[in-house]
Order: structure tokens, then sequence, then C-alpha cells
């Protein structure tokens, strides 16, 4: 299963195509729309939120409300669009367009694609970088990320997210009653924490970095319960499933690590306190009496809940700029301003979830591959019964 997506961030639209789902899944708008509706919310956020409210157009691939195995194509408008059609439009610029429309943007904000990717395409107009590199593009992600949730609700598997940190103020609350509970009490914070006493501080934090003109980042923890033992591999490094949910994390903008299980703290700890032990049970089959490893052990999924964190760093476009150089003149100047968040952890819980889905989905249907929902449903519930009476 694969996806490709195109689309500016003040462009007209957001697409995404996607590639390989089974038939016979059940789809509407409205459970994309649910999570692009998540992800436009939390404190922090700018101006932009205000002016988009994301819907999804599927325009292909669905045929009363269920797949039908040919592509699934996905459209998010630009609202702002209308704001900027000369800026981002198409055709050629004509010889007496306005100096507004020619205007370059040639101070590359230092910890942004801006040079890097002017750099690579040869764009002196750092403009044309910037539209890709945005995180408007994580909502075309967060569409096709709910496609893959729903394939994964449909097959007993639950993906939930919750913020841990913002600017150095740790939630206290690391347990949770059950996944329910969790997304019942995150989606009823404006920073998506489980600790009130936290939120209330990470809230003051975000607002003390956006008046200082200043962005703060944090911590963000992904739980999925219900996946099957032994999805992944230990035979190819690129089937490993901790690869790849590692690999997906850190391609969401501006994340820059990734922690599975105790993930870091393991470098402290001996052997004996990070291993998980086994047992077994009529009920339950083999499980482990804790799980410090994440879920994840060889590569392969343990049935245990797979848990894993990223961290974004603080947004890079500063209303207080650093210091950066001019590539026209070369001479120093303060890095461009363009409106921005200050911070857009919460909305990341979203898309982390999202981005997870996909990667779990994706390696369930690579490896119980079926062209029917039905029949990809059937093998992983085998395996399951495989795994309890093994
Ligand atoms: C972003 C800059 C801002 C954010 C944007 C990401 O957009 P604008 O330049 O239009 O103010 O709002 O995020 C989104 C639009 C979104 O949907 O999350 C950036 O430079 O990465």
């Amino acid at each position: 299963m694969r996806y490709l997506t195109s689309g500016e961030s003040h462009g007209p639209q957001l697409t995404a195509i996607i590639e390989g789902l089974p038939a016979g899944l059940p789809l509407l708008d409205t459970d994309i729309n649910f999570e692009l509706a998540r992800r436009q919310k939390g404190h922090g956020r700018g101006r932009r939120m205000q002016i988009e409210k994301d819907t999804v157009q599927i325009v292909g691939g669905i045929r009363h409300g269920y797949t039908l195995g040919s592509p699934v194509g996905l459209v998010v408008e630009n609202n702002d669009w209308k704001h900027w059609t000369k800026i981002m439009g198409q055709g050629p610029i004509a010889p007496d367009e306005e100096e507004e429309i020619k205007r370059k943007i040639t101070r590359p904000r230092p910890g942004h694609a801006d040079l890097n990717g002017a750099l690579k395409y040869g764009h002196r107009d750092m403009r044309n970088v910037l539209e890709r590199s945005s995180a408007r593009e994580t909502t075309v992600r967060v569409a096709a990320g709910a496609v893959a949730k729903k394939l994964l609700k449909e097959l007993g598997i639950e993906v939930a997210s919750h913020v841990i940190e913002i600017g150095g103020v740790t939630s206290a609350i690391k347990e949770y009653e059950s996944l329910q509970k969790l997304q019942e009490i995150t989606e009823g914070s404006p920073v998506r924490c489980l600790d009130p006493v936290a939120e209330k501080k990470m809230m003051d934090a975000i607002d003390e970095a956006k008046q200082q003109g200043d962005s703060i980042g944090g911590i963000v923890e992904v739980i999925i319960e219900g996946m099957p033992p032994g999805v992944g591999s230990y035979v190819h490094y690129d089937r490993k499933l901790d690869a790849k949910l590692a690999s997906g994390m850190m391609s969401i903008n501006a994340f820059k690590g990734v922690e599975i299980g105790i993930g870091f703290e393991a470098a402290s700890k001996s052997g004996s306190e990070v291993h998980d032990e086994i047992a077994w049970s009529e009920e339950r089959g083999y499980y482990r009496k804790t799980n410090r490893l994440g879920g994840l052990e060889g590569g392969m999924s343990t049935g245990m809940p797979i848990v894993v964190r990223g961290v974004m760093k603080p947004i890079p476009t500063l209303y207080k700029p650093l210091q950066s150089v001019d590539i026209e003149t070369k001479e120093p100047y303060s890095a461009s301003i363009e409106r921005s968040d200050s911070c857009a952890v919460p909305a990341a819980a979203v898309v982390a979830e999202n981005v997870i889905a996909w990667e779990l989905a994706a390696a369930i249907v690579d490896q119980f591959y079926s062209d029917r929902l039905e029949t990809l449903k059937e093998t992983v519930d085998r395996q399951r019964a495989f795994a309890r009476e093994f």
C-alpha cells in the first residue's frame, strides 16, 4: 500500500492518491473529516487555522460508502488560495504584474527547508521551497492516515495519542485506564495532555513564547492496541516494523527524534531491567509481564500495545527572527518572517497518530495481502488464533 501527495500550502488544493487498499472497506468523508478537524485544533496555532475549515472530497475509489479496490483519490481545498491566486498562480507572470507578485523570498529561515531546498532545486525565490515544505501538507497525510485508521479499526486495532511534553513542561500522568478514556481526556484538552496541571503550564509556556516572538516544541506519544503478534520482520531490514514506524514519525515536519517503549532510557539500564518477561495464559496466550520494549521485539509486533514517541523541534519561523544571509546580496540579514504557529505540538500528535496508523496498516496489508477486506480480516484473525494456540 502506498500514497503520494501533491499540493502547495497556498495553492488551490492538497491531493492524495492511495493505492493498494482492499475492496469492501466502509469509508465515508465524515471518517476523514473527523481526523482533519482534530488536526486543526490546539493551543498555539496561528491565524491560518481560522481561515481553513479542512474537509475532504473523495474523488475516486469509493462507491456507495465502500472502497472499490481502485486508487482512492482525496482532495482538501485550501480556503486561503483565494488570497494567493496571483502569487501562487500557475501561469507565467505577465510583464505588467505588480511588484508584490514578483517579490522573491531571499532570506532563508534557520532550521527550515528554505536554503537546502533552494540549493537542491536551484530556486532563487525560496517561496518555491517553503510552499511545499510547509506543514500544511500534513493535512492530506492525516486524510490518508484516517483511511488507514478506518482499516485498522475494522481489524480490531485502535490508535490514540497524547502530548507528554511542551517547552520543557512534562505530563506527570503516564497511566491511563483505557485507550478510550485517554481519547476522551485528550480530546477535551487544548494541548492534548492527560495531566491538567501540566496542561495549564504548557498553555502558559506557549503564550509566553508567542509574546516573545518565539516558538516551542515538545514530545508526543502514540499508542496502538490490538496488533496481532508477528507483524513486521526480523528477516529483512526494510520490513522491520519498528524501522517503518521510526521512518514514518521522522517524516513529519519538524520531528527530530523517535523512541519506542522506554527508548533512550534503555542505555542506562541493565538487560534485566529492560527486557519484558514472557508469560502464557489460556485467555491471552503469550504475553509480556511488562511492556518496556513498547510492543516491538526483533522488528516485529509482540501483540502488546505499541508505544512510540516523537520529538518535535520548535517551529523555525520566528516573529523575532534569527540571523541569516540574503542569497541575493550575501549580506547578513534577519531571516524572513512568515505567518506561523508558536506551537503545533498538539496538532502534531494527531498527525503522528495518523502517520503511524498508515505505517501499521501498510505493514499488515503487505504481510497478509488480500484484495478483499473480508479475507484480510480472516487472515489477521487466523494469525491471532494461531498465536494464542501455538
Ligand atoms: C506553516 C505556516 C503556517 C501554518 C501552517 C504551517 O501557514 P501560513 O503560512 O499559511 O500562515 O498555519 O500550517 C498549516 C497551514 C496547517 O494546515 O497546519 C509552515 O510554514 O510550516
